[in-house]
């Protein structure tokens, strides 16, 4: 890129019509070249991929500025309310490519760029993608944020600006290494500092009572220390529409740079230590299953964005003119899982001990703003803080949680009189042994709804988790089954079935999509549209291929079933039983080479987090029956098994259209909802599935006969747990399954080292939580039948088809209109013009 010929930049001579806004062509590469000369001086002779990358970006945020603007007149609107989407993790993934399709100027930059002899595919390559998430429930908040924009809703999303994000993985040897994410290091062009909104966040410290002049008791806070959060705003647009979202990501400083009392007596280092440890908090994003001793700073983290998100609220309330009595009016609080659960005491202590609230008063303001989304059912990842580690952070906080508990358990006990054992279980103190603060309960004590994320999910979670708050506050649960934006994963993933199905039906379906997709169905019947339809699959598949080759250096024939299982690593989301299965085919060609055998391309892709042995097992697991399988030549052209380092956003757009099977196969009443499900499916994936989370949905929707399930339900989990499980007996009784373990213990897939895997096969076999063994055979079964359908590949397109036009109800626009009628009573259906 660094040879061009000067001539190519120069611009035509035609005049753009306007440099900062002009989305035709002139305009664009006129806006590029400037931005090159005035935002980065550089000379295009010698700017790097990186130089005409970040000019890029500064060119298509210009385009984003007039609907900025707009959103901040919108905002000073006292009757309207806004959405503040509260949350830790905000995976949104590279923005580039995103907003070109968004603001409906892809195809121009793609001419503009080509006019400067530039290639608009490698610039997007150049994204450092924000990785400011673990998984499904950071990505979750981005489709958020862009169906809100979408649907016209005015929103900010507040979360942490971390400076390393999730780690990047590398395989080495076959084991899973952490590499830092440095995404910062070359700087952010989508993103605006605002040093000037900026609040201060005290932490630790102690309490003093006093009664003040009008003789109310009132309550100080001295804390320990006090850092700042600095804002910075990345515009998240809306689809062929003037209008955003704002991602709103504080960072935290030290409030002074020196401590100059410290420094002046001599004691430098202490004075260096606060800067430091204020630039800690929002350094790095906790990655899920840390052990308790490194999540020391989580809670500072958590109280830290929630304080300068409220505060920043009040601020706009305030700067509109209204009383701080119409909060609730003017702010709808969604709490992503618990994280936020701390905005609970927060906003309590804003109002009463800042803004000289009465208690009642700020607490029904406090009821009748949050709102809170559970993703969990598992008890290990279900929030509690020990008590005195509590108090050490937020001495005021424990405070007000006890007072808020207090009147809690007091209109329990008014309500069921003599039940202690219903108070104790409600309370938000968990008493039971050593004491913690209980945040699902925190959340749902303060909150106008408690959502789950799947029709299933909801249920079990009223039936389990919060069943006694349930039999309290029924009218709060609802259940708003998780989507996804069609925008990011079809329109931007994948480019060419995008093509055919607007071709077919127009392009109405990409903002409209429930209404609009189910009208492809009808082409299913065209024999044409079939092929055509296929020819993008196999397309897709081979461009997947080549990046599988770059990345791992193997070979894999795009000819074959593309097999797919990509998400966390987690032994409840079982890829581990993927892996008997690749073991069972595996044998099987073994012991008859001549067998016909669908010949497949099983593809792995995840993290573990860096303290979950076990997943990390499992990976080097999934490399070692790879490096077995893949090296075999008795079963070469038939079976490929690979895993693809580096599971991201970016690689997720590369392989979801690529994939023919979709893997959902968690343990029934494990997966919340999954989204990844959605997406494989909206890309024309077929499922095989167990009935757990928005699978149970999914197959409802595209229909039995396009699905493959199998599996105990979750009912059946609970009863065979209550039964007295016995994994070993299904391993007694199923030769396959036998054979498959044993050869996994005797070092057949470890190179001969007999207790490598032994933690894994060991645990299978004494314990099973997730029932592997239970479903094993049932799994292998309906892999056979997927096996047989394949071969049919008209009926297989077909299926594909109609997967795609039955996924109207998965999309993120559908979840977030659910949102705002039955959780944020928000009724007007779009504040833009
Ligand atoms: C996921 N949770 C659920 N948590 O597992 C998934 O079923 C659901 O579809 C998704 O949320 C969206 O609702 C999830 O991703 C995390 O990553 C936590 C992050 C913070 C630490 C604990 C895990």
């Amino acid at each position: 890129m660094q040879n061009q010929s000067k001539k190519v930049f120069k611009s035509s001579g035609r005049k753009p019509r306007d440099a900062r806004r002009g989305t035709d062509i002139e305009s664009i590469k006129q806006s590029v070249l400037d931005h090159l000369n005035f935002s980065q001086a550089r000379i295009p002779e010698i700017a790097t991929p990186n130089d005409w990358y970040v000019a890029l970006a500064y060119a298509v945020r210009d385009r984003m500025v007039d609907h900025w603007i707009q959103f901040v007149r919108i905002l000073e609107n006292p009757e309207l309310k806004i959405v503040s989407y509260l949350s830790a993790e905000f995976l949104v993934g590279p923005h580039l490519g995103n907003a070109l399709i968004n603001l409906g100027i892809y195809d121009n930059t793609k001419q503009a760029m080509a006019q400067l002899g530039l290639n608009l595919d490698d610039l997007i390559a150049q994204e450092q993608e924000p990785g400011l998430g673990n998984g499904g429930l950071g990505r979750l908040a981005a489709c958020y944020m862009d169906s809100l924009a979408s649907t016209g809703v005015p929103a900010i999303g507040y979360g942490i600006r971390y400076e390393f994000g999730i780690f990047n993985q590398k395989i080495k040897d076959g084991w899973q290494v952490e590499k830092t994410d440095k995404w910062l290091s070359l700087g952010n062009p989508w993103e605006i500092h605002r040093p000037e909104i900026a609040y201060q966040v005290k932490l630790g410290g102690s309490t003093e009572s006093f009664y003040d002049e009008e003789g109310r008791f009132r309550v100080k806070w001295i804390p320990h220390r006090v850092v700042k959060g600095v804002a910075y705003d990345t515009p998240v647009p809306a689809f062929h529409k003037d209008a955003i979202s704002i991602l709103r990501l504080w960072s935290s400083e030290a409030v002074e740079s020196f401590d100059f009392k410290a420094f002046n007596i001599g004691n430098y280092y202490k004075a260096v230590d606060e800067k430091i440890f204020s630039e800690t908090i929002s350094k790095v994003l906790y990655p899920n299953d840390e052990p308790e001793i490194g999540r020391a700073l989580r809670l500072a983290q958590q109280y830290f964005f929630v304080s300068c998100s409220l505060q920043d609220m009040i601020r706009i309330h305030l700067f509109v003119g209204r009383d701080l009595q119409a909060f609730s009016k003017r702010f709808a609080i969604q709490l992503n899982d618990t994280h936020p659960s701390i905005a609970v005491a927060e906003l309590m202590r804003l109002l009463v001990d800042e803004y000289d609230m009465d208690w009642d008063m700020a607490w029904d303001i406090t009821k009748n703003t949050l709102a809170y989304t559970n993703h969990t059912l598992l008890p290990e990842a279900l929030e509690k803080w020990p008590i005195p580690f509590f108090s050490r952070v937020l001495p005021r906080h424990l405070e007000i949680i006890l007072e808020i508990n207090r009147r809690f358990l007091d209109e329990v006990r008014s309500r069921f009189p003599g039940d202690d054992g219903l108070a104790a279980r409600l309370s938000i103190i968990d008493e039971s042994g050593e004491k913690y603060v209980r945040m699902a309960h925190l959340a749902g004590v303060g909150s106008r709804r408690i959502n789950g994320v799947a029709a299933l999910h909801t249920d079990l979670l009223i039936k389990t988790v919060m069943k006694d708050f349930y039999s309290l506050y029924p009218d709060r649960f609802v259940n708003v089954t998780n989507g996804v934006t069609p925008r990011r994963w079809v329109v931007l993933s994948n480019p060419e079935l995008s093509q055919l199905i607007s071709s077919a039906i127009g392009d109405r379906w990409i903002c409209h999509f429930e209404e609009e997709i189910k009208k492809i169905e009808p082409f299913a019947g065209d024999p044409e549209f079939l092929k055509k339809w296929w020819e993008v699959k196999h397309g897709n598949k081979i461009n997947l291929a080549r990046l599988i080759y770059e990345r791992t250096g193997t070979l894999v024939d795009p000819e074959s079933l593309f097999d797919v299982q990509v998400k966390r690593i987690h032994e409840y989301k079982r890829q581990h039983l993927n892996v008997l299965h690749i073991i069972s085919l595996y044998n099987r060609i073994k012991q008859n080479p001549s067998i016909g055998i669908t010949p497949r391309t099983f593809i792995f892709g995840g993290k573990a987090a860096p303290g979950y042995a076990m997943a990390k097992l499992i990976i080097k697991l999934i490399n070692e029956v790879a490096g077995v399988v893949n090296n075999d030549p008795d079963v070469s052209g038939r079976l490929k098994v690979i895993f693809f380092p580096d599971f991201n956003v970016t690689h997720a757009q590369r392989i979801y259209p690529a994939a023919d099977l979709s893997e959902q196969i968690s343990t029934a009443g494990k997966e919340a909802s999954g989204t990844g499900n959605m997406k494989f499916s909206m890309n024309g994936a077929l499922t095989i599935g167990t009935l757990d989370g928005a699978n149970l949905e999914i197959r409802e929707e595209v229909g039995p006969e396009n699905f493959f399930l199998f599996g105990l339900t979750a009912d059946q989990v609970d009863d065979l747990k209550g039964l007295g499980y016995n994994p070993r007996q299904y391993y007694r009784e199923n030769n396959h399954l036998g054979e498959a373990i044993d050869q996994i213990l005797s070092g057949r897939f470890s190179r001969g080292e007999r207790n490598l895997f032994a933690p894994l096969t060991d645990n299978l076999l004494n314990n099973d939580p997730f029932m592997l063994l239970a479903d094993y055979q049932a799994y292998v079964d309906c892999q056979d039948q997927v096996s047989f359908a394949y071969k049919d590949k008209k009926r297989w397109t077909l299926m594909s088809i109609l997967n795609v036009a039955r996924m109207g109800k998965f999309s993120s626009d559908r979840s977030i209109l659910e949102y705002c009628r039955d959780i944020w009573g928000i009724r007007n259906k779009s504040f833009y013009p």
